[in-house]
């Protein structure tokens, strides 16, 4: 009997991580769901049979202790631990919000990406799937620290597959637009319920953490020569990064 493929997923407490987690565990992978916050990560291995790991990827310990968990092989490394704090302009920007997004959409993604890579090699194939945003694409008033991080996911992204190149490990970046999750828009707003609500005021069905998962794991189940170098994810109602529509399309 052949061994389970093996997938690691950051940010697994919540939204697209925990969906991601789900879908590859569906998929027959045994998925490491790693976050911060342990009573989430526990309750969800439990559900899908993986094995929780408390991490933060902002620590190099807590990663380290993440890579030795994992042990000697791995397939997948999903790279989706990340957040948007603050939505002020520049001019009234919140340098600890800044850093905060750079510490973990950027280190964060690198230092993992460093302590994983041995295990993605050892395996003989390997698929680091980074999930990166819109906002990795497009300048918007209010987001620039978000954007900034996201366009750094991106640029990462492509640096790694130039620098993988001839090896057999595959490099993507999936990037959502609008995805209505419990949790993103909530915390970018530091709680505010009727401010995170506002963003998905109206719109006739935002993507859900699943459509983003379902993405992961369609490239994940691809042939290990196929590589898929990015996917861009948005919902019907939203054309560009700020030109949504608000109202009934379906009926
Ligand atoms: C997209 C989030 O707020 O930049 O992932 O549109 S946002």
């Amino acid at each position: 009997m052949s061994e389970k493929r093996i997938a690691v997923v950051t940010g697994a407490s919540s939204g697209i991580g925990a969906s991601t987690a789900r879908a590859l565990a569906a998929d027959g992978f045994q998925v490491f769901c790693a976050a911060r916050r342990s009573d989430r990560i526990d309750s969800l291995a439990d559900s899908i049979g993986g094995t929780a790991v408390v991490c933060d990827v902002t620590s190099d310990s807590s990663v380290a202790e993440l890579a030795s968990a994992v042990g000697p092989r791995l397939d997948v490394l999903v790279n989706n631990a990340g957040g948007a704090f603050g939505s002020d302009p520049i001019e009234n920007a919140s340098l600890a919000y800044w850093q905060q997004m750079y510490d973990v959409n950027v280190l964060g993604l690198v230092r993992v990406t460093k302590a994983l890579l041995p295990a993605l090699r050892a395996n003989g194939t390997g698929l680091i799937v980074n999930v990166g945003s819109t906002a990795g694409r497009n300048a918007y008033e209010g987001g620039a620290g978000y954007t900034t991080a996201k366009h750094g996911t991106k640029v990462i992204t492509e640096t790694l597959r130039l620098e993988l190149n001839g090896e057999p490990i595959r490099v993507t970046e999936i990037a959502p637009g609008m995805v209505h999750t419990e949790e993103f828009s909530l915390t970018r707003f530091g709680g505010d319920q009727a401010q995170a609500d506002a963003v998905y005021a109206d719109v006739d069905s935002p993507l859900v953490a699943d459509d983003i998962a379902e993405a992961i794991r369609w490239v994940a189940s691809l042939p290990r020569h196929v590589n898929i170098d990015e996917m861009v994810v948005k919902p019907i109602a939203q054309a560009a990064q700020k030109k949504l529509h608000r109202g009934p399309i379906f009926s």
